[in-house]
């Protein structure tokens, strides 16, 4: 009987939520519970309180000042460790729990939701749903394991160059929360998203996203440790490109995207666009002797191309390596699905320059170039930025989050003048480095002091590297087991050149890397 009267309370509980899909739908008294309170947990409680929602927020830790505010908006706290269910949230009785993105699926306080048929959303699905709070934007996806916040914003840089009201939000560090609630209203939201974000996006059903236009920019080993393995990964990121309404943008180079477009339920007349360093074909965007170019959104693609940029004029902006050419089509992609025209994508790039720590010029001394790619947090983007370089002094490690580092070491060994290894990860580098490159100078820092690894690290790159040489800070891992973020290390890694370097450096620090170095 109580099973039955659970069902029962379940199935209300489930029309209840279906309803859930406005901004004005009847929020009132929903008991929810919020896990997390980084920026995501604290956007979602602002938002349900906003709402009405009866709000539990559920935390390890808190910062004072979140916790202050929690109390003025009328959200009710409960610090507790999380490694098992607390009391006070069974006694709750949530009708909805809203985890924040970095909660593995199988958190003990997750599996007890599903246990107990608890609804659990992420802060995207919440967002869709209550996006027509002020005017409905709409919305392009953007993930993959590199590249996501470059893509989010070129695109957003495009679009807004066009007159249009284009807002990054996202994993890119501004809750799409945020973005929904902003006064000022948007037309487009260009919305990076984890695979963390993604795994929680139902596909089907009131939640489901219906964007514009999805990319997956690529897909390599990443965050095996949260997802469990590759395939848990994979699925995640293919969500995004679910209910697409006019186009889905994959990336030639890399066969799994375009196998995720074809798998995945879109809207009618939504259009496949493929992406790539090579010859574009009709439909495709792509380069052709120097020049980048739109085959897709033109009436003759079958004869004809539009261009966009050459790789001369995105040099001298420091935009012309590799992967960030890459980005820079599949950006042109998505806008030109919503009607930018590519003179306008052109002059857009007047002032863009990539964010800090990504294939940044610290310096030009002696002939030597000290690049800072802090941002390269996993093997994949230490291999595209590996590639843009010739001659390599390469200070690598961090947290490798349960990837194998094993095939990057043996594809580049041969570029490489020296490695310098940190973090906690060594063995696994070194060991890596002993099987494929044994002749080449190997140094180990074996500090874990924050204050001097980078010094360690700098000091022993200027000991090895010759005229002509890049050191490359490139880790290919996380940074959290000796930095506070990949800034904290990028920082770091600026300061301890400046102060080896003194008044020493040439003055050249453009940003620079080229696509014919590799
Ligand atoms: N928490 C737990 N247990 C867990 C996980 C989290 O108790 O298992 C608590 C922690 O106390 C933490 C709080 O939850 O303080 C915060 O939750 P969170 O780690 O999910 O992070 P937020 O501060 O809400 O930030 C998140 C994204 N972080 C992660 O996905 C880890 C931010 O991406 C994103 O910018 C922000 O939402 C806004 O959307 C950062 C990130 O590192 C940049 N992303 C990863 C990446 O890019 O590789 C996925």
């Amino acid at each position: 009987m109580a099973a039955e009267l659970m069902a029962d309370a379940a199935a209300t509980g489930a029309a209840r939520l279906d309803a859930l899909t406005s901004w004005h739908a009847d929020w009132a008294g929903l008991r929810v519970a919020v896990l997390g309170l980084g920026v995501t947990g604290f956007a979602v409680a602002d938002t349900l309180t906003e709402l009405g929602a009866d709000v539990l927020v559920v935390a390890p830790s808190v910062d004072d000042d979140r916790a202050r505010i929690l109390d003025v908006i009328g959200a009710r706290l409960l610090v507790h460790p999380l490694d098992s269910v607390p009391e006070e949230l069974v006694a709750f009785a949530p009708e909805l729990v809203v985890a924040s993105p970095g909660f593995h699926p199988d958190h003990p306080v997750l599996e007890w939701a599903g246990a107990s048929k608890v609804a659990v959303w992420g802060d995207i699905e919440l967002a869709w749903r209550v996006r027509d709070k002020v005017n409905e934007a709409e919305w392009i996806l953007v993930t993959g394991t590199n590249g996501k916040t470059t893509t989010v914003q070129l695109a957003a840089t495009f679009l807004a160059a066009n007159g249009l009201r284009a807002a990054p939000c996202g994993n890119i560090g501004v809750p799409v929360l945020d973005a929904v609630r902003d006064p000022g209203g948007f037309d487009v939201l260009v919305v990076e998203l984890s695979s963390y974000q993604l795994h929680h996006l139902p596909k089907t059903g009131p939640g489901a996203l219906h964007p514009w236009a999805s990319v997956v920019l690529n897909v390599a080993d990443d965050h095996l440790d949260w997802h469990g393995s590759p395939e848990a990964y994979r699925a995640a990121k293919a969500t995004v490109y679910e209910n697409t309404k006019v186009a889905c943008v994959y990336n030639r180079a890399d066969e799994a995207t375009r196998t995720m477009v074809e798998e995945a339920e879109v809207e009618d007349g939504a259009r496949a666009i493929g992406f790539g360093l090579d010859t574009p074909g009709p439909s495709d965007f792509g380069v052709v002797e120097g020049i980048l170019c739109d085959r897709a959104f033109l009436d003759e693609r079958r004869t004809a191309a539009l261009e966009i940029i050459t790789v001369d004029e995105l040099e001298p902006r420091g935009l012309a390596a590799p992967h960030v050419v890459a980005n820079i089509l599949a950006a042109s992609a998505l806008v030109r699905s919503f009607g930018v025209p590519v003179g306008v994508i052109h002059d857009a790039f007047g002032d863009f320059r990539l964010d800090a720590h990504r294939i940044e010029t610290v310096a030009v001394a002696g002939g030597i170039r000290w690049i800072d790619d802090s941002k390269a947090t996993n093997p994949h983007a230490a291999e595209a930025s590996l590639r843009a370089f010739r001659s390599v002094v390469w200070i690598v490690g961090g947290l490798l989050k349960g990837v194998d580092a094993d095939a990057l070491v043996a594809a580049h060994a041969e570029r490489l003048r020296a490695a310098i290894v940190i973090g906690v990860d060594r063995a696994a580098l070194v060991a890596a480095f002993r099987r494929h490159a044994p002749a080449l100078p190997l140094f180990e820092v074996e500090s874990d002091d924050t204050e001097t690894v980078m010094h360690d690290a700098v000091a022993l790159a200027a000991a090895v590297a010759e005229d002509g040489d890049t050191v490359l800070l490139a880790p290919a891992a996380a940074s959290m087991d000796q930095f506070a973020d990949y800034g904290d290390r990028g920082r770091r890694f600026h300061d301890a050149v400046r102060s080896m370097l003194g008044g020493e450096a040439d003055g050249d620090t453009a940003p620079h890397a080229s696509p014919g170095e590799g």
